[in-house]
């Protein structure tokens, strides 16, 4: 079945996993207890590259697994929010692990850090829904059709 990630309008559509990357998700889920099925990567050139303030809140997106981000290269700060609340600003060093939990509450973004001259990968893991389970629910949900049978979600 297909897997496809839809974001900020965009809809990729993912390569297979490769042996490396296969690794690293093992050893995140034998971390973190949760199972991943999709894995984005950025690059950050350098520390002129950015990410805005935004929540990963797509509903291809399966809420009830917490995104987990592992961090290569230089260190970058990532900056939560939520509305009410203090900012809370989280140094990424290489290695570093953070998963993040409350997605549709926190906005965060890697703000720019023009002294980093260094590249920065980071790989953030997530669970999306296969389209025919997300169509189930988005029925479940418009129409409250109680479905007896549910899929699995992989
Ligand atoms: O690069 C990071 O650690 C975070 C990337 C990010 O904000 C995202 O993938 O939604």
């Amino acid at each position: 079945m297909d897997i496809e990630y839809e974001y900020s309008g965009h809809c990729e559509l993912p390569l297979p996993w490769n042996r490396t990357l296969w690794k690293i998700k093992s050893d995140v889920e034998k971390k973190t207890g949760f199972e991943y099925n999709f894995v984005l990567l950025n690059f950050y050139e350098s520390g002129q590259a950015k990410i805005g303030a935004h929540k990963d809140d797509e509903p291809s997106l399966d809420q009830s697994v917490d995104f987990a981000t592992l961090s290569f290269g230089a260190c970058r700060d990532m900056i939560f929010s939520k509305k009410g609340c203090k900012s809370v600003r989280q140094a990424l060093e290489a290695g570093f692990l953070l998963l993040m939990h409350d997605q549709k509450e926190w906005t965060h973004a890697i703000p720019p850090q023009p002294c980093v001259k260094e590249p920065r990968i980071s790989l953030t893991f997530r669970r999306v829904w296969s389209s025919l389970q997300q169509s189930l629910d988005e029925m479940e949900r418009d129409y409250s059709i109680p479905l007896c049978k549910r899929l699995r979600r992989d």
